[in-house]
């Protein structure tokens, strides 16, 4: 019987990943754990939620043994703007956090483990343009260095115990039910806010900064389709992935035309400096060879399903 843990289960991916695991396993088999007190409502209502600080390792340890979890989604981290504010926490947060739920995961036998790594493990000196699986991780943040050191982590815990982890370099995640916190592409999230809520936005980067993007039900399909592969085919443990990319004075525009009168103006703060040592674009061809990877999302599929979503929160009063 597979029973999952989801960490972080209350941010951006996590609240929807949960709810979509859940589906899947059944509500009662997916335990979803955040460090907020009051979850969402359907996180609460669909299946069991438990409070959980990922540094604390026996707290860890008492969740997987009360619930027998065979698997874990460990979601719980500082993303990379936030990590700049207080690089402490974002070293401990994740690095000690991934540590513990190895640890835990290889004293109690677990099964499988999904872990995601991210864009920011590349650097300025990485080749910005179709960005290759193998190639100069060199970050400049301190989030993209505990992602470097994830990787490393999770390979040696494949190679020296076996455990079965795997994971993606996510780009940034654009979706309309739990906004992202403390991230350098939250821009191309809250842009999308602004435009359904009838207000201006200006926008942390510069007009002419491209980053890879994924819409989230690409982002759910990428992860399980990865946690579905048959291990044989998996010549890497962690994925780059990518969906689209795009400027984002591409992005503004292609709101503006369903979104008339919409104004975006651009102040770039230390954000920017993040996302210009991040690459434009992402070769993930070993994904789309080994476990059949291909995106469903360009921008104006994206960008036409974000506002019929966010338009529909807006009218049940939710935004
Ligand atoms: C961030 O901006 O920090 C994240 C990421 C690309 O990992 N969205």
């Amino acid at each position: 019987m597979t029973k999952i843990l989801v960490t972080g289960a209350t941010g951006q991916i996590g609240s929807e990943l949960t709810l979509v695991l859940r589906e899947k396993h059944g509500g009662e088999n997916v335990v979803a754990a955040g460090h907020k007190k009051s979850p969402h409502p359907r996180l609460a209502e669909t299946g069991p939620f438990v409070t959980l600080d990922v540094t604390d390792r026996a707290q860890l340890e008492k969740v997987v043994r009360e619930y027998s979890i065979t698997e874990i989604y460990h979601l719980a981290a500082i993303l990379s703007a936030s990590g700049e504010q207080n690089p402490g926490l974002a070293w401990r947060v994740n690095m000690e956090g991934l540590y513990n739920v190895l640890e835990v995961a290889r004293e109690a036998g677990i099964s499988r483990i999904f872990w995601p790594s991210s864009i920011a493990v590349f650097g300025p000196k990485t080749p910005k343009e179709n960005t290759p699986q193998d190639t100069i991780l060199s970050p400049t943040t301190m989030y993209g260095i505990t992602k470097v050191a994830g990787e490393l982590l999770c390979e040696y815990y494949h190679r020296r115990y076996g455990l079965d982890v795997r994971g993606l370099r996510f780009p940034g995640i654009i979706s309309s039910e739990t906004p992202p916190g403390g991230g350098t592409t939250d821009y191309a999230v809250e842009i999308f806010y602004a435009a359904v809520r009838g207000e201006p936005y200006t926008c942390f980067v510069r007009p002419d900064t491209v980053l890879p993007m994924m819409y989230m039900p690409d982002c759910l399909k990428a992860t399980l389709l990865l946690m579905e592969a048959d291990p044989r085919c998996l010549r890497y443990r962690i994925y780059n992935v990518t969906g689209l990319s795009f400027s984002a004075e591409e992005l503004a525009k292609e709101i503006q035309k369903r979104v008339p009168g919409f104004r975006v103006e651009y102040k770039p703060d230390f954000r920017q400096a993040i996302a210009d040592s991040w690459p434009r674009t992402i070769d993930d061809s070993a994904a789309r060879a080994d476990w059949g990877w291909k995106p469903d999302y360009d921008l104006p599929k994206m960008v036409e399903a974000m506002l019929k979503a966010l338009r529909r929160r807006k009218e049940r009063g939710e935004l």
